[in-house]
């Protein structure tokens, strides 16, 4: 094993403290490395492509707070432009004109979006286009796939991917049977299971929702004729398309996946990004089928704090630095650097992996490949990866604390950055 002189012990001393007041010692799941071994690092600050621990640790960072900080940590135009909006208060409860500024930009990007609803994570985002879908098609049924995550509403709580999948745990216990009933799962990108599922429940499924490239279950990108297999599919059964661009939209494209594929769905929901690191998330899409959410139309849903100045103020600013010229460009470069990289590193020392990314997400499984699905991803060396994990935390390098995770870069990633990032990955595979 790499040895190491990283101090932790005020980190350890927090977390231990922790536990006695939060559940696990967390507020999510998949904070707590439970799947890779030790105890995680307590932040005290990050700012560009950097998190610094509460030792004083320094670390180059590919979580990016699971997905938000796409332009860096605290970047300087949205600090600015949130101390301008905090002067102005918190929160309105009430219209502000920031919203149909950040919708204008949402509707302009993302091809499906025609009008949009914000909610303040992507969970919600999820549970109120399920909703949707039911509402507008009439019927109660839903395809999800294996290893898809989709927050952690009931009715999606089945063989779910990100922290379910982290932990191994089986579908969640307080969610009644009745609430699961109508989920229908099917393998990714297999779409000969969806086109039984459609023969076999006829007129009762009222869509398909999945991830257009999968991060929950590591990174999975669609098969060639995937996504536009499952338009098809879709519209002749009269059901709906959703894609879940929580963790791809204005991540892999300005537009998301849906523009990087050129495939449009009927509703989109979205989150993280569009947040710039404020709680924040949203659902839009072709606007026959928006204006039946409330109080346009009869669907109920609402919220107190939905599209408050600070989370609108981040995003609006957010999207405007990713829209300048180049900014895709050079996140696909730094990102394909690293994972070119990685499998050259991997090589090099001899162990099996595979991976790839698409623009500023990313992955690295310790498996022959092909992954296509949940069930190839399980068959990774899990226990490899959670001393590759430790290790790398060990060089000061911060991945994300499970194989079934995808990696983000962000714009303040730096070449040198990726070159640490690859020495240090040598050392640690060498070592295993
Ligand atoms: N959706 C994030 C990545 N799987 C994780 C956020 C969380 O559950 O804390």
């Amino acid at each position: 094993m790499v040895t190491t002189l990283l101090n932790t012990t005020k980190s350890e001393e927090i977390f231990s403290a922790a536990q006695a007041l939060m559940p696990g010692g967390v507020s999510s799941p998949v904070r707590a490395f439970k799947s890779v071994g030790g105890q995680p690092i307590v932040f005290d600050r990050v700012k560009g492509a950097y998190v610094w621990d509460v030792d004083g640790n320094k670390y180059i960072d590919y979580v990016g707070t699971w997905g938000p900080a796409i332009c860096g940590h605290a970047h300087p135009e949205v600090l600015d432009a949130l101390h301008a909006a905090l002067d102005k208060g918190t929160s309105f409860g009430a219209p502000c004109y920031l919203e149909n500024v950040l919708a204008e930009r949402v509707i302009e990007a993302v091809p499906s979006v025609e009008m949009v609803r914000f909610v303040n994570s992507g969970t919600e985002a999820c549970m109120s286009v399920l909703r949707l879908m039911r509402a507008y098609t009439g019927r109660d049924m839903v395809i999800k796939f294996e290893g898809c995550y989709h927050g952690h509403a009931g009715m999606f709580l089945v063989q779910a991917g990100s922290g379910v999948a982290t932990l191994g745990l089986p579908d969640s216990p307080g969610v009644p049977k009745s609430v699961t009933s109508n989920t229908l799962t099917a393998p990714y990108n297999d779409l000969e299971a969806v086109k039984k599922l459609f023969a076999d429940h006829p007129d009762q499924i009222s869509g398909v929702i999945l991830e257009p490239v999968v991060g929950n279950s590591g990174f999975i990108p669609p098969q060639p004729g995937f996504l536009e297999g499952l338009r098809e599919l879709t519209q002749s059964n009269g059901a709906l398309l959703v894609f879940d661009e929580v963790m791809t939209g204005f991540r892999i494209a300005y537009g998301g996946a849906q523009a990087h594929f050129g495939v449009t769905p009927d509703l989109t929901t979205m989150g993280k990004v569009i947040g710039g690191g404020l709680p924040v998330g949203a659902y839009g899409g072709r606007k026959d089928i928006m204006e039946m959410v409330a109080p346009a139309g009869p669907m109920y849903q609402a919220g107190t704090l939905s599209g408050n100045p600070l989370a609108m103020t981040a995003g609006i600013k957010t999207l405007e630095i990713l829209k300048r010229p180049g900014t895709y460009e050079k996140l696909d470069g730094i990102t394909k650097k690293l994972t070119d990289g990685m499998a050259k590193v991997a090589e090099e020392t001899g162990h099996t992996a595979c991976g790839g990314q698409i623009s500023a997400m990313f992955g690295f499984f310790f498996n022959p490949g092909p992954v296509n699905n949940y069930t190839d991803a399980k068959q990774s060396d899990l226990e490899k990866f959670g001393r590759y994990h430790r290790g790398m935390l060990e060089q000061g390098i911060y991945l994300a604390p499970s194989q079934f995770e995808a990696g983000f870069t962000s714009l303040e990633h730096t070449e040198a950055d990726i070159e640490q990032t690859l020495t240090a990955a040598k050392t640690v595979l060498s070592s295993l």
